[in-house]
């Protein structure tokens, strides 16, 4: 088991695209438990691929209070959404930003496990924003970019600040 380095925003490897999973080995599941081992020490209620610099589509997210409702989600699919959801987000890679960003309020996900099993999984709430966030880092996008120009000139701004003072 490993904590692997989550990257920060700006860091252009947060914007590349991730490419679906073919062979579900030994070293997809090793990756998927570090991942996991990653989001449950950092701690957060998801974790991406691309955040830890695998430019695969896998991430795991657990939203449960008592930490142990891990889900792998393995070349996930949103199939269909409803409604608008309102909840702030925050993201590892992003320390100390949280904004609301649009976002689907329940989302029914296709997916694979570790094991390459597929399944469907029907989220709301917290669960169905965070699965819709995840899926954008596999896409290379994080959430401050739906924010506008200006918003994202501060947020530049408090980061480079915040790095200065933990140097
Ligand atoms: O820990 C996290 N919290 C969170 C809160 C609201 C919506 C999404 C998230 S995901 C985030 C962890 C992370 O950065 N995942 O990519
Ligand atoms: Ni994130």
């Amino acid at each position: 088991m490993a904590t692997l380095n989550i990257l920060r925003y700006p860091d252009a490897r947060l914007h590349k695209p991730a490419v679906p999973v073919t062979v579900f080995d030994d070293h997809l599941k090793q990756l998927a438990r570090d991942l996991a081992e990653t989001m449950y020490a950092a701690p957060g209620v998801g974790l991406a691929a691309t955040q830890v610099d695998e430019h695969k589509q896998l991430i795991v997210v657990d939203v449960s209070e008592r930490r142990d409702s891990l889900v792998t989600l393995v070349n996930p699919r949103i199939v269909e959404s409803f409604g608008e959801s309102d909840i702030e987000e925050g993201c590892l890679s992003v320390p100390g930003i949280f904004e609301v960003v649009p976002r689907a309020e329940r989302v029914r996900v296709r997916a694979y496990d570790a094991n390459g099993t597929i399944f469907t999984l029907e989220a709301q709430g917290l669960l169905a924003v965070c699965i819709q966030h995840e899926m954008d880092h596999l896409e290379g996008k994080v959430f401050v970019e739906y924010l506008s120009q200006l918003k994202q000139t501060r947020i530049r701004a408090k980061l480079a600040k915040q790095l200065r003072k933990s140097a």
